[in-house]
């Protein structure tokens, strides 16, 4: 875990020119899952989570400081970003920009590799990739741990993407000064023992989702009467995870990682008026992991904001898995991912 530690720490190398930095980010799927702020403006937690980041689908992203220019000027894939994603990147540059002690405007390019549509969230990457290029750009000297604050002030789930492999996402200080509890609240890499773990993530829906994961999260922690005992039992989530983790025990990683989630999608099927994200397609590969089991395949499923399905189980069985998801579900794309690296530099920055 320690060369993903330090990738986020390699010392930029000077383009020439206005001070420009790329970078690249992968996603990851949180075991323990993020559902619920106690900040939104710090974009503080009210649970730690924890995470595996992916070795598929990264966000490249390229930013260059642009003096002359009076707006920032965001592409996404090729097209100007528009709406909620540009003001968002907007805000996130704002926040650069007050920290580095600079006014000049930006360029930014981003590349995203998740398939069109794959209903997948690419904020997690997307955000990573920023914070270490806007940093490198702008010439903050960050850490992986300031990196991973900075991240988080995009989206929350970015800060886990700072780091490579399983990451744990501290929610910080509940007492003290805003100032104490944003320096609180960053992720780091958790320890494991080697469980040779694959992701397959079944896509068995890609359209559009009616509720964001952002609204879907607040109105759970305002309405939902089971949101505060998920609270609870995910920090008894987090601790078992942990230890399962340390003894390389994928069954129990698998089991641990089915129940919170199965948890917090039943914490918002309580809120009012309910957000649903799991669909037929959703429960009919469910079964499908459940028969995994049953023929003695360890394999467990998790769930984010919408209906795609993603299994985790040995790399050496991830092959059948595929198979047997893709068997439930004809109609979706189904992929294998493995543990990936953090954030990183690939050129650029220094002013
Ligand atoms: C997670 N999700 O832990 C959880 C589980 C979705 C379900 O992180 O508002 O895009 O930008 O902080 O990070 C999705 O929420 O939300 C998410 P914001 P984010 O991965």
């Amino acid at each position: 875990m320690h060369s993903e530690q330090r990738t986020a720490l390699v010392r930029p190398r000077d383009e020439g020119g206005p001070a420009a930095a790329t970078a690249v980010a992968h996603p990851n799927i949180a075991l323990i899952k993020y559902w619920g702020k106690r900040d939104e403006q710090l974009f503080l937690p009210r649970t730690d989570s924890l995470s595996l980041t992916l070795d598929i689908f990264p966000t490249t992203t390229r930013v260059r400081l642009a003096p002359e220019a009076e707006q920032d000027a965001v592409t996404l894939n090729g097209s100007p970003a528009t709406g909620e994603a540009r003001r968002r990147i907007i805000a996130f540059l704002e926040l650069v920009r007050e920290r580095a002690g600079l006014s000049q405007r930006a360029v930014v390019d981003t590349e995203n590799t998740v398939p069109t549509g794959a209903g997948l969230a690419s904020s997690a990457s997307g955000f990573a990739a920023l914070a270490v290029a806007a940093a490198a750009a702008y010439g903050l000297d960050l850490d992986a741990t300031a990196l991973s604050r900075l991240a988080r002030r995009g989206s929350g789930s970015a800060s886990r993407s700072v780091f490579g492999g399983f990451a744990v996402w501290h929610a910080g200080r509940r007492t003290g000064t805003g100032t104490e509890a944003d320096l609180s609240s960053y992720a780091e890499p958790v320890h494991a023992a080697d469980l040779d773990p694959a992701l397959v993530i079944a896509v068995v829906n890609a359209g559009p989702k009616a509720v964001s994961s952002r609204e879907a999260m607040r109105r759970t922690v305002d309405t939902s009467p089971l949101y505060e005992p998920w609270a609870a039992s995910s920090e008894d989530d987090l601790a078992d995870m942990r230890a399962a983790l340390r003894r390389g025990d994928l069954e129990a990683v698998g089991e641990i990682t089915e129940r919170n989630a199965l948890g917090m999608h039943a914490t918002m099927l309580a809120a009012r008026p309910a957000v649903r994200y799991l669909s037929p397609a959703t429960l009919t590969v469910l079964d499908s992991v459940l028969q995994l089991r049953r023929d003695g395949v360890p394999a467990y499923a998790t769930m984010d904001a919408g209906p795609n399905v993603k299994v985790l189980c040995r790399r050496a069985d991830a092959e059948r898995v595929a198979e047997a998801v893709r068997g439930a579900a004809p109609g979706g794309s189904v992929h294998i991912a493995g543990p990936g690296q953090g954030a990183r530099l690939l050129s650029g920055g220094g002013r």
